[in-house]
């Protein structure tokens, strides 16, 4: 025994550097949670919430708090149920050995009425993952047992540790209820007819999505990072506005090698760590669709407002000019259709000078090693926008 105590505290001591700790924290679980839906009818939740004394009556929440830890992190979750059944928390995508896993029969279910337990394990890869419980599943989750787990990468503002780069951040969390089971959760029939009939996006429907401020705002110089997760029974699909150039950095809690996706779709229990760069100004919203698994039926659609201001004051490039791709560019920017050769240069928004150069007739690749924004090419008393991502 002390032995491996002292194996454990050596392993710590060898995993942590300054980024990553150990991170304690106390969560509740608890089944008289009270909603009120956007057509006024209240509706019982089963969930978790943090354990604070000074909470009372608002102790649990749909979906339950967002846990989120830096990579290399030792986490430390004490559970205590304060209901009248057993819960556990699995860790949905995490790699967490089975004592800790909170599956009944491998992981100990947590009593009732002031049982606890605690879970251990470290946050191993970036990502974004998921928590439930795992007693009766299918009525516990659809009863709002759920929440949000990420884990960052060492680098700031980025999905992983090289990639997705984002100057706003938005979680994103899909679920679902049948709210005939919320309105009677003793007995909500066969599980198999669950039909959801009411979707959220973190917990929030219809015009709530705005009205709790889960809109996505921003300046075409931004990037924004949506890390996506579905936690209901059904597929949900989201559909980004044309110009918000969406490319996908990570699936499932893992890095994939990035592509572009105007569209994506969410089977239960998948993630996805994206990234938008505005390509205009954009007044538009993200469609939300839940459709049945079973019969591909479309149960409920929701909006998630996307604002894009430009304030650059400057005008697009107009076609019957130069041709420059792509843009917003990474590295190298292709000008094009150059009638006649001439002088160039490329300033920042301040008038600082970051390249200066000879444009050749036709076309020509430049690279430009530049911090993300945006930028002016002047050419021939022409000025044309230039977006760094
Ligand atoms: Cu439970």
């Amino acid at each position: 025994m002390m032995r491996n105590k002292l194996i454990i505290i050596f392993s710590i001591l060898l995993t942590s550097n300054s980024f990553s700790q150990v991170q304690e924290i106390d969560l509740v679980s608890r089944m008289d949670g009270s909603k009120t839906l956007i057509d006024g009818t209240v509706i019982e939740f089963w969930g978790y919430g943090e354990d604070d004394p000074n909470l009372n009556n608002d102790k649990i929440f749909i979906p339950g708090p967002v846990l989120r830890f830096n990579v290399g992190d030792t986490v430390i979750i004490n559970l205590t149920n304060d209901s009248p059944e057993d819960h556990t928390i699995h860790w949905h995508g995490l790699d967490v050995d089975q004592a800790n896993d909170g599956v009944p029969s491998t992981t100990d279910a947590v009593g009732s009425f002031g049982g606890e337990f605690t879970y251990t394990f470290v946050c191993k890869e970036p990502g974004t993952y998921l928590y439930h419980c795992h007693v009766l599943t299918t009525l516990h989750l659809a009863m709002g047992m759920y929440g949000s787990f990420i884990i960052d990468p060492e680098a700031e503002d980025q999905i992983y540790e090289n990639s997705g780069k984002f100057t706003k951040e938005y979680n994103y969390l899909f679920s679902e209820m049948n709210t005939s089971w919320n309105l009677n959760p003793l007995s909500p029939g066969q599980f198999y007819l669950y039909e959801a009939d009411y979707a959220m996006v973190n917990g929030w429907a219809g015009s709530e999505i705005e009205d709790k401020n889960q809109s996505i705002e921003g300046t075409i110089n931004d990037s924004i990072g949506m890390r996506l997760a579905n936690v209901g029974y059904g597929r949900v699909e989201t559909i980004f506005p044309n110009d918000l150039e969406v490319s996908v950095y990570g699936s499932d809690g893992r890095e994939v090698a990035e592509y572009t996706a105007d569209t994506i779709q969410l089977y239960p229990g998948e993630r996805f760590g994206v990234v938008g760069y505005p390509q205009t100004a954009i007044d538009d919203s993200i469609e939300v669709n839940y459709y049945d698994l079973r019969n591909e039926n479309l149960l409920y659609t929701n909006y998630i407002p996307v604002s894009i201001i430009d304030d650059t004051g400057l005008e697009t490039f107009s076609s019957n000019k130069l041709s420059i791709y792509p843009n917003p560019f990474r590295e190298e920017i292709v000008i094009d259709k150059v009638k006649k050769r001439g002088s160039a240069s490329i300033t920042d928004l301040n008038g600082k000078i970051v390249w200066d150069g000879t444009l050749e007739e036709g076309e020509n690749k430049v690279r430009l090693n530049l911090d993300q924004g945006v930028y002016v090419l002047t050419y021939q008393s022409q000025q044309y926008k230039l977006i760094k991502h």
